[in-house]
């Protein structure tokens, strides 16, 4: 399978350079071992070896586990053994599946990278199909790392292996074959079927010896794979989904991609040139991440349409410091290193380029935030003028979370008419929610998202720009190419810039004319540090405490003071603190209220350190 026409797809520069192996099969003769970096003495995979000294059927059990499940022989749980004591896990370290995948300190990750190989491998047995491996803390600190697998349709891992993720990486080393068993026969994975994994990583000076854990863990259970090296986590999305759908979905390689992406933006720019608009230009802050590289490869397919200056490429900055949209998401404040001048469009990815905000300063030197609210605003407004444009009634809704500023449901519900659902933080909860629609539009609020539309929608759309009348066949052209514009497998910071610049470009809309479709109530975030972050737990899509018991009875009393007032906390998942959200009708009341409500939390939940 990761054969020589498999590098050719793959045809990007980094693909090219990074060790593919084909260790089992007929394929065996094209593996060149031809990796660089300190790590463990070769594998009997990758010295080409056969991995049993004769086929499962002959060879007796080498161990307990595998004389308990026979089938285990197809595993060679020795060789697993063996090999995973060269990423020895940290005595009485654990570590959750959290929202995104496992993330920490990149010096405590290496036995996950390798365990997380192993669970690729039979999550992909187990499915028949290629599953993806993204080694990234996305906008966490350079010094942190972080893992996640993707399932078949590029989506986030199902919650049952999530489940077995968090077993396999804190099992210590003498229980793991016990755990490796234990998911096979639980999920009845076929051992004897092939594997096939794709891995991506980010631009993190640990991720390259990550990766290689990874396909440590890979090659030693007997699967297959194909390293795409650097890589953005969205596309990485869309490759598997493309894999998996035999190509329906479009060209599995970066190219086809980035031509996917690119063809529909020039399109749709074509048609607002021709009522009006001209050429556009974007200042895009990178974080000194991935979104750099990735947008300068890019960027010749789509600059007849738009011309994008880049900000914190990372060729001096470090990645995600004091630039990125978290960073201008949780300071309001623009990045370092961007040149802004008045009413000029902005925007901030984050280190892995799945997030966007834009952002800009008017006249009188304020700044301005657009996040991913505004988005979610913007883009299903346009949707819904284009169905009725159509004539088509179909049903669209807009997700969030508790994060999402009070002042865009209102709008959302009130003025445009449009359903809204809140669910849980993390992408996978509104990817979930957002599948129930015929249009599903989701955006967490620090500019996460994208749009799904229903397989019934897409043949639609597609038949009706080949049959209406003038104007309506335009609005379903106009749609078809927006279709194209969204990555559907994941949000992907990129493909929504394409998106919002195509559409304001349609509407001729300026940033300031966009942002002035309502107004944020003012809002703060806070972090408190407490022992134990499990002991907060939460209910209603995170709106309300359970427990610590008091808590939530607290937060009522609070926000009871002050107008327009809310207020929740919940423990974050990838950061060891407890988050705390206030909004109300003046800065300075939201100010207090997280204060107040960050003080509650520090008493009833177990507050560690200085008080808040
Ligand atoms: C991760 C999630 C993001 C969520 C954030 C919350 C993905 C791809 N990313 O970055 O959706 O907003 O975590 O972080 O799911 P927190 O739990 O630390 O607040
Ligand atoms: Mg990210």
């Amino acid at each position: 399978m990761a054969s020589t026409t498999e590098r050719e797809n793959a045809g990007s520069r980094e693909a090219l350079a990074v060790a593919e192996v084909t260790l089992s099969g007929p394929n065996r003769d094209h593996f060149t071992p031809t990796f660089t970096l300190t790590r463990p003495p070769p594998s009997n995979y990758e010295l080409g070896l056969p991995r049993h000294s004769g086929p499962s059927s002959q060879r007796g059990p080498d161990t307990e586990a595998e004389a308990a499940y026979p089938q285990a022989l197809d595993m060679d749980l020795g060789a697993i053994t063996t090999r995973s004591a060269f990423h020895a896990k940290p005595h009485g370290l654990t570590l959750q599946y959290g929202t995104a995948g496992f993330r920490t300190k990149a010096e405590n990750l290496d036995h996950i990278m390798f365990r997380m190989g192993l669970l690729a491998v039979l999550r992909s047995k187990q499915t028949k199909s290629t599953i993806g491996v993204m080694v990234t803390a996305s906008h966490n600190p350079e010094e942190e790392n972080g893992v996640k697998l993707i399932d078949p349709l590029g989506e986030m891992l199902a919650p049952s292996w999530e489940e077995h993720a968090t077993r396999l990486a804190d099992a210590e080393e003498q229980d793991m074959q016990r755990v490796l068993i234990d998911i096979s026969e639980k999920e009845a994975v076929d051992l004897q079927q092939d594997a096939f994994i794709v891995i991506g990583r980010d631009t993190r000076p640990s991720s390259e010896k990550l990766s290689q854990s990874v396909i440590d863990g890979v090659t030693v259970i007997g699967g297959q794979f194909h390293d795409y090296g650097f890589f953005k986590k969205t596309p990485l999305h869309y490759m598997v989904y493309c894999r998996n759908t035999g190509g329906q979905y479009g060209k599995a390689t970066i190219e086809g991609y980035y031509q996917k992406l690119s063809k529909a933006f020039v399109e749709l720019t074509r048609q607002a040139s021709c009522s009006g608009d001209g050429y556009r230009s974007l200042k895009v802050d990178c974080a000194n991440g991935i979104g750099a590289l990735k947008l300068r490869e890019m960027e010749h397919y789509f600059s007849q349409g738009l011309s994008v200056q880049l900000f914190n490429d990372g060729t001096t900055g470090k990645l995600n410091h004091l630039c990125g949209a978290d960073f201008v998401k949780s300071n309001q404040q623009p990045p370092q290193g961007m040149e802004m001048k008045s009413n000029e469009r902005c925007c901030s990815f984050d280190g892995d380029a799945d997030r966007i905000v834009y952002y800009y300063y008017d006249t009188d030197g304020h700044f301005h935030l657009i996040d991913g609210d505004k988005m979610a605003t913007l883009i299903s407004g346009f949707l819904k003028e284009l169905l009725s444009e159509i004539g088509e009634s179909l049903n669209i809704g807009v997700v969030q979370t508790a994060y999402a500023n009070g002042s865009s449901t209102r709008y959302l519900e009130e003025v445009m008419k449009v359903p809204v659902s809140c669910t849980q933080t993390g992408v996978k909860h509104l990817h979930h929610k957002a599948q129930e629609f015929d249009i599903g539009v989701y955006f967490e609020a620090n500019g996460h998202g994208t749009v799904l539309f229903s397989k019934a929608v897409e043949m639609k759309i597609k038949e009706l720009a080949e049959e209406l009348e003038e104007k309506k066949r335009k609005a379903a052209k106009i749609l078809e190419n927006i279709i194209d514009l969204f990555n559907q497998a994941a949000g992907d910071a990129i493909s929504d810039m394409l998106a919002i610049e195509a559409i304001l470009a349609l509407k001729g809309l300026t940033v300031q004319q966009w942002d002035a479709i309502y107004t944020d109530l003012p809002n703060r975030q806070l972090k408190v540090k407490v022992a134990d972050r499990r002991v907060i737990s939460t209910t209603d899509a995170e709106r309300q405490a359970v427990t610590p018991p008091g808590l939530q009875e607290a937060i009522n009393d609070l926000v009871k003071k002050y107008q327009l007032s809310r207020a929740f906390v919940r423990p974050s998942g990838t950061e060891d603190v407890v988050r705390v959200y206030a909004e109300a009708d003046s800065q300075e009341s939201a100010d207090h209220l997280a204060h107040e409500v960050s003080l509650a939390v520090f008493q009833l939940a177990g507050g560690t350190g200085e008080r808040p």
